[in-house]
């Protein structure tokens, strides 16, 4: 029922014929060659820096290709790395695997991690919109965290994951408020890699400056594993209970090309 989606039908190798920004020289995710990656020396000491809300209201949906938080209000605040302008946040989101052993966009040399966590903002200072920001190539700044299996419970992710069964279907919403501290779900060094490419789902416009950490964050195996409880199918849809799983939702890597792949810190 769904235009694009992961699975063989409609997964990331046929996206490019419905929306042919996906063929483009410029998408994401990419593997991160890390022999490839180049000191930048305007990045040195350019620590990404980033300001959000500890209580917020937040608003978890099941969008038929996994769980999206939106965030509201005025005060989120993402600078410095390789940003020239100030950049709003508007979402986050993750994408898995069916098993621990793939379900990140990027691979660092080829290896996987077990999920992805992506905070999606955009240019505020030069756009009047995230739909504005999203056509525009320095429009959006994405910061994706990976994810590796740990032995307990991520806390601060508990928050969002303790809601997602109320929203196991495509379209349903669930409101909440509670203080949530990104300071715990971002790893604890702030080094990364970054590179120019586009949203790694459909339309696939190239107009993300990507931003990605290299120390991984923690998530059990039970915490994974309620992400792949969510469907990608209504509530109307009549399906067998275990049908209509969403148990993966990555894109594989692109060619890099000839962009440049920088890097700050270790
Ligand atoms: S991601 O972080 O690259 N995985 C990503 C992918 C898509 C979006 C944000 C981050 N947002 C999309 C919306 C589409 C909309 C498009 C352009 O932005 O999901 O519905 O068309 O505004
Ligand atoms: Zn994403």
């Amino acid at each position: 029922s769904l235009d694009w989606g992961y699975t063989d039908d409609n997964g990331p190798s046929t996206w490019a014929e419905k929306y042919p920004l996906a063929a483009g020289a410029r998408q994401s995710p990419v593997d991160i060659d890390t022999s490839k990656a180049t000191s930048d020396n305007s990045l040195v000491d350019r620590e990404i820096d980033w300001s959000y809300p500890s209580n917020c209201s937040y608003r978890i949906v099941n969008t038929g290709y996994g769980w999206r938080v939106d965030t509201y209000g005025d005060d989120t605040a993402l600078s410095g790395g390789p940003l020239s302008e100030v950049y709003k946040l508007e979402q986050f989101h993750c994408h898995w695997g069916a098993t621990n052993d793939e379900g990140s966009e990027h691979t660092v040399d080829g290896k996987s991690y077990a999920a992805e966590l992506h905070l999606v903002h955009w240019n505020s200072e030069k756009y009047s919109s995230f739909k504005e920001a999203a056509s525009q190539p320095d429009g959006l700044a994405v910061l994706g965290v990976f994810m590796e299996i740990g032995n307990a419970d991520n806390a601060e992710l508990e928050k969002i994951i303790s809601l997602i069964p109320k929203i196991i279907h495509k379209g349903q919403d669930s409101q909440a408020s509670f203080d949530l501290d990104f300071g715990s779900l971002l790893p604890e060094s702030k080094h990364y890699w970054t590179y120019l490419g586009s949203l790694t789902t459909p339309p696939c416009n190239e107009c993300v400056i990507w931003t990605v950490f290299k120390e991984p964050i923690t998530i059990s195996e039970r915490q994974l594993e309620v992400f792949r409880s969510l469907k990608s199918v209504g509530e109307e849809d009549a399906i067998e209970p275990e049908e209509g799983k969403l148990v993966k939702n990555y894109r594989p890597p692109l060619p890099l090309g000839n962009r440049v792949l920088r890097e700050c810190g270790p």
